[in-house]
Parts: C-alpha cells; sequence; structure tokens
C-alpha cells in the first residue's frame, strides 16, 4: 500500500459527518451509524482505524454532501444520507467498502473561489491545526486529493454526492493520478452541464462536464444520455466539445440493449479500457425520482437505465461512477422514499 493512502485518514471523517449539522439530519447519522462495529463512527481518530479495514477492499464508497454548487433548489447534501439508509438496510454487507465522507462546510465549494483568508480560518476550524501553503480546504479540492490516493492505489471508487458539481473532482482526480486509460463515459442526465461558467462562476452544477470532458483521451467516447431541456441543440453541443448526446427523443427510438450497442461499439472501435458512470437522478422522470432539485418532466424510466447500466457493465470494465443530486428533503416523504428506491436500484447494478 503506497504511504499516501493511509494519509485519507486525516481528511475522511464517518459516514453521515461529512454534513457538518448537529440536528439535522441526526436521526439517519444514528441508524447509519448502527452498521459499523460499535465506537466505530464516534470520534476521528476511532473512524481512522476504520478506514484502514475498509481500504483492504477492491472498492470503496465515498460521499461528499456538499450541494454549494446547485444553483436552483438545493438540498442534495442530504443525498448520502437518505441513500446509505436506503441502501444498508436490504444490504447491510456493503457498509464494509464505506470509506465516509468528505468534510463540507456548506458555503465552501472550490478553494479558488475564496480568500487566502478565508481558507485558512476555515481549515482551522475544520482540522485544528494551522494551514499550511495550499493545502486543501473546501470540499472539491478535499475531494480531488482523496481521489486522486485512491485511484493511484487502483481503487474502484462509487461516489455519493451532493449536486452535480461534485464529479468535477474525479476527472481532475485521473489526471493527477496520471490514469493512463483510455476512459469511456455515460452521463445520465437531463441537462447536457456544458457551460463554461455559470454567472463568471467555474464550478457549479451546469459546468463540470464542460472541464471533464476534455479530460478524458477521446471526448467522442462522452455519451450524454437522457437530455431534454438545452438552450442550444443537440449538433451545436457536439460540434462544440465532440462528445455524442442522446437526447430523450433520440432514445425513445431505442430500446436499452440498442442503445448500450450504439455506445458499446464506439468504445470498442476507440479501444476504451473501462467506463465511468455519472448518474444525475434526474435523468430519471419525475415519477421515479421527483426528489431532486431540477426534476424535468418526459425523462428516462427505472428499468431503462438499469438494463443499460447492466448491459454496459457485462461489456466493459467499470472503472467507477457517481450519483448525485438525489435531495430527498425535496418533496413529500413519499417522493424521498421513491426517489431513494430508484437510487438504490441504480447502484445494486454498479456495485460489484
Ligand atoms: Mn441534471
Amino acid at each position: 500500500m503506497a504511504s499516501n493512502l493511509s494519509d485519507i485518514s486525516r481528511t475522511l471523517v464517518a459516514p453521515g459527518e461529512g454534513l457538518l449539522s448537529v440536528t439535522t439530519g441526526s436521526d439517519d447519522k444514528k441508524t447509519i451509524s448502527s452498521y459499523f462495529s460499535k465506537g466505530a463512527c464516534a470520534s476521528k481518530s476511532s473512524w481512522s482505524a476504520e478506514i484502514k479495514k475498509v481500504l483492504k477492499q477492491d472498492w470503496v464508497l465515498l460521499a461528499c454532501p456538499s450541494d454549494a454548487g446547485g444553483g436552483i433548489c438545493r438540498g442534495a447534501a442530504h443525498g448520502p444520507l437518505g441513500i446509505r439508509r436506503a441502501l444498508y438496510k436490504e444490504n447491510p454487507q456493503f457498509a464494509k467498502h464505506d470509506l465516509g465522507d468528505i468534510p463540507c462546510i456548506p458555503q465552501l465549494l472550490h478553494d479558488s473561489m475564496n480568500s487566502k483568508a478565508q481558507l485558512d480560518q476555515s481549515y482551522e476550524a475544520l482540522f485544528q491545526k494551522k494551514r499550511s501553503k495550499g493545502e486543501s480546504v473546501s470540499p472539491l479540492n478535499l475531494l480531488s486529493d482523496v481521489l486522486t490516493e485512491l485511484y493511484k492505489n487502483k481503487k474502484q471508487v462509487f461516489l455519493l454526492g451532493g449536486d452535480h458539481s461534485v464529479s468535477w473532482a474525479p476527472f481532475e482526480a485521473f489526471q493527477k493520478a496520471k490514469l493512463k486509460q483510455n476512459i469511456g463515459v455515460l452521463h445520465l442526465d437531463a441537462h447536457t452541464d456544458l457551460m463554461e461558467d455559470r454567472f463568471g462562476v467555474e464550478h457549479c452544477f451546469a459546468t463540470w462536464a464542460a472541464h471533464s470532458v476534455r479530460k478524458i483521451s477521446d471526448p467522442a467516447n462522452w455519451f450524454q444520455v437522457g437530455i431534454r431541456v438545452s438552450r442550444k441543440k443537440r449538433q451545436e453541443w457536439e460540434k462544440k466539445f465532440r462528445l455524442q448526446q442522446y437526447w430523450m427523443k433520440d432514445v425513445q427510438r431505442k430500446t436499452p440493449e440498442q442503445m448500450a450497442d450504439v455506445i458499446a461499439q464506439q468504445w470498442m472501435r476507440s479501444k476504451v479500457d473501462s467506463f465511468y458512470v455519472s448518474l444525475d437522478i434526474d435523468a430519471l422522470d419525475p415519477k421515479w425520482a421527483p426528489s431532486t432539485g431540477t426534476a424535468e418532466e418526459g425523462g428516462l424510466d427505472l428499468n431503462y437505465v438499469k438494463t443499460l447500466l447492466h448491459e454496459l457493465c457485462a461489456r466493459f470494465p467499470l472503472l467507477g461512477g457517481d450519483l448525485v443530486e438525489v435531495a430527498p428533503r425535496i418533496g413529500s416523504k413519499e417522493d424521498a422514499k421513491i426517489t431513494l428506491h430508484s437510487a438504490v436500484e441504480c447502484l445494486k447494478v454498479l456495485l460489484p
């Protein structure tokens, strides 16, 4: 094991504890901690001991409960609490893969957005020591650091967001870890997320894909599936970014098996080594995922997504993935239940 891998335990906190709140979500935090050995989640040092055990696994779960990069209706910071609670209820065996959370100061997103004085101050509050030059503080930077170490050590990582801005970090980390792989990407979403900036802000839910698509060897291996709300036409996006889009009207002409064939043929032609899945829960129709910040009518059916994921996982190695924009506090209790059920069903197809 590379020496730096143990460094991640200085950053990570126990599952659920990355959402820095005292009472909100405390029931979920308590329920989740019951899936870990007694006292494991009690303190940072006891969680560090647990991390050592989790790192013996080939694949890990990691959460970044940040919705500072959301822009319309927030609440995705509560996604990891809800998803874990629903996932572990039926599948407690997955808890042994859980590395915990990135501690997320709710007003910070990326270190480039704040003054040095603010970063120094927040670092000291978070880690109880002085910040050395350039040390990460904001959720996206901490996440990128942790993912870089995990990828260097060949871990398969499944990330729970958070709003979609968190998906910038895996691609940044692929580069920092110097992964030599030719990566394919399946990006399921109602939106393109291809803005260069939004109101002059580089990092947010609407821009991560624009920055990330340039980091893979061939953008033609990036497939956006489920798009139905966009200010520009499909052709304009495809020309500018050289990726491939399948809007809902294109998807509806194909069975999920046929959609998988289209993607697989491109990836085989291009000799893709492995693929990454970024799943925005709003790719699903609101009847399957009402609890999300920017739900859009006319989306994908749960079974369509499950079959598509299943077909591709059967044909290509999965490098990892993320599940974002699950916001269980949006809508009714029934809405949250439906959304979490869909989220867990998709995760179960992806998890080894
Ligand atoms: Mn979206």
